[in-house]
């Protein structure tokens, strides 16, 4: 069934985690309004006002007493009429309370079934949609902060800026189009490819912000490198507060990758300790490298361990090699309470380097800092907004498709085909130009009741 028809009946769902002392049921669709009089038994119900009524079963049996919401369309989430009924948070009456109102004609909504339709009926586009679901599954301060940005529409404010400045470009190129005897040099004094230039330039500020956001997101993939006994495992334990990897000094503790998830400032960072790299004694150790390699293939950044004072071994220097340019390394020199260093950061032309102690401390923050600084995290990131892998993918087809343009600039039927294609990947990420199937993929991922 496609999408567009989906959505004449009337859904309902739980709104609330169970458990809590309040529950919401929320309910959406046309004509709710006899619903909401028989469940409660009231007549007058006003719009957007709280009701405190009970809830009655088809025997009259009172269910639950509680509070009643009616926001008529189209002023509501939904942009339909959609009802809440709050009563007690526990899971059976909040079920009794879901039953009653299937049985008045309503079905189960599916997952983001409700944000759908708010996109559907214009309530909200589809990058502020998404950032619904972001903010109930933020996994940090930070990313809260940022889907919420996001749900304002800032995000989608940007790209909606893009969007018109392109519209007036694709104008001018089209109307030479239809005209071309009248304006033969029009297009070279309207200098279109400084036009073109400048709109790139945009969509890359834009890209670097969202890829901030999307890293936020996500999370801060990291993996620890290094040869046995170089302390990696030690320093997961020291990031992380807990005493999560076996830490022995004897060579080839860690066999298996070891993960933990910790929060930098509001930022959640994933760490990865994984065996140390040497020739493997037996196929377990072997295949626990081979674990790590391929993990450390796909972070945002590694941190290569080695001791203070003491070469890379041959194994991490191969380990290197292999790793694609454009993952972040960071180079760890750990145990310098052995050799009385100072913790100390130094970036020569982005290779940077720390001297820390994974035993004494000494440098950890040095490491968050850098951390922080690979997700652009600045105390000051007002600007940021949460971004998905999608969005990225859309600014970044948008800007092959100006480069494309700005090849064509002398033959305007191609340079307009260009600029249309650039305007489909922008509309992509507000939801204009987003076939069927890619909405319910993304719909998909909500939770059930939003
Ligand atoms: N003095 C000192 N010892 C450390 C430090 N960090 C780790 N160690 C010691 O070094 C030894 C090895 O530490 P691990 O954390 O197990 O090393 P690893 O890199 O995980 O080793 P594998 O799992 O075998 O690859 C242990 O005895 C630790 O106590 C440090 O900063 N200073
Ligand atoms: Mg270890």
């Amino acid at each position: 069934m496609s999408i567009q028809t989906q959505h004449t009946d009337t859904i309902a769902a739980i709104a609330t985690a169970t458990g809590g002392g309040v529950g919401i049921v929320r309910v959406s669709g046309k004509n709710l309004l006899p619903l909401a009089q028989e469940i409660s038994h009231k007549q007058n119900i006003s719009p957007r006002k709280a009701e405190f009524c009970s809830f009655f079963d088809e025997q009259n049996e009172v269910l639950d007493q509680g509070l009643l919401l009616f926001f008529p369309a189209p002023h509501s989430f939904t942009g339909e009429d959609v009802i809440e009924l709050h009563g007690h948070g526990g899971s059976v009456v909040l079920n009794l309370l879901l039953q009653r109102v299937l049985q008045l004609g309503a079905r189960m909504a599916e997952a983001g079934e409700f944000s759908r339709r708010a996109f559907l009926n214009g309530k909200m586009d589809l990058a502020q949609a998404e950032s619904v679901a972001d903010l109930i599954a933020a996994s940090g301060e930070k990313a809260a902060r940022m889907a919420a940005r996001s749900l304002s529409g800032v995000f989608s404010h940007k790209i909606n800026n893009l969007l018109r400045k392109l519209i007036d470009l694709r104008m001018l190129v089209e109307a030479v189009m239809d005209f071309p005897e009248e304006d033969e040099d029009f297009l070279q004094n309207a200098n279109i490819s400084k036009q073109i230039k400048d709109l790139k330039a945009e969509i890359e500020a834009i890209f670097a912000t969202a890829r901030q956001g999307a890293v936020l997101r996500e999370g801060l993939h990291i993996v620890l490198v290094g040869a046995p006994n170089v302390g990696k495992s030690s320093l997961l334990n020291a990031l992380s507060g807990e005493d999560t990897a076996i830490v022995t000094d004897i060579a080839g503790t860690t066999r298996d990758m070891v993960r933990e998830q910790i929060l930098i400032d509001g930022v959640p960072v994933f760490i990865t300790d994984t065996a140390g790299l040497r020739q493997p004694t037996d196929i377990v150790e072997q295949k626990g490298i081979e674990r790590g390699l391929s993990t450390a293939k796909n972070a945002d950044a590694v941190l290569i361990l080695s001791e203070s004072k003491q070469a890379l071994s041959d194994e991490t220097a191969q380990l290197l090699a292999d790793i694609p340019q454009e993952i972040q390394r960071i180079f760890v020199e750990n145990k310098i309470d052995k050799t009385g260093e100072e913790p100390k950061l130094l970036n020569n032309n982005n290779e940077i380097k720390i001297k820390l102690s994974a035993k004494t401390g000494a440098g950890l923050n040095l490491l968050k800092q850098v951390l922080l600084e690979i997700v652009g995290s600045t105390p000051n990131d007002e600007g940021l907004f949460l971004a998905r892998t999608r969005h990225l993918e859309a600014l970044q087809q948008a800007m092959n498709e100006l480069d494309n343009a700005l090849i064509y600039t002398q033959q305007n039927d191609l340079l307009a085909e260009h600029l249309r294609h650039t305007q489909n990947e922008l509309g992509k990420i507000t939801g204009e130009f987003s076939p069927d199937d890619l909405l319910g993929e993304i719909f998909s991922r909500f939770c059930i009741g939003k």
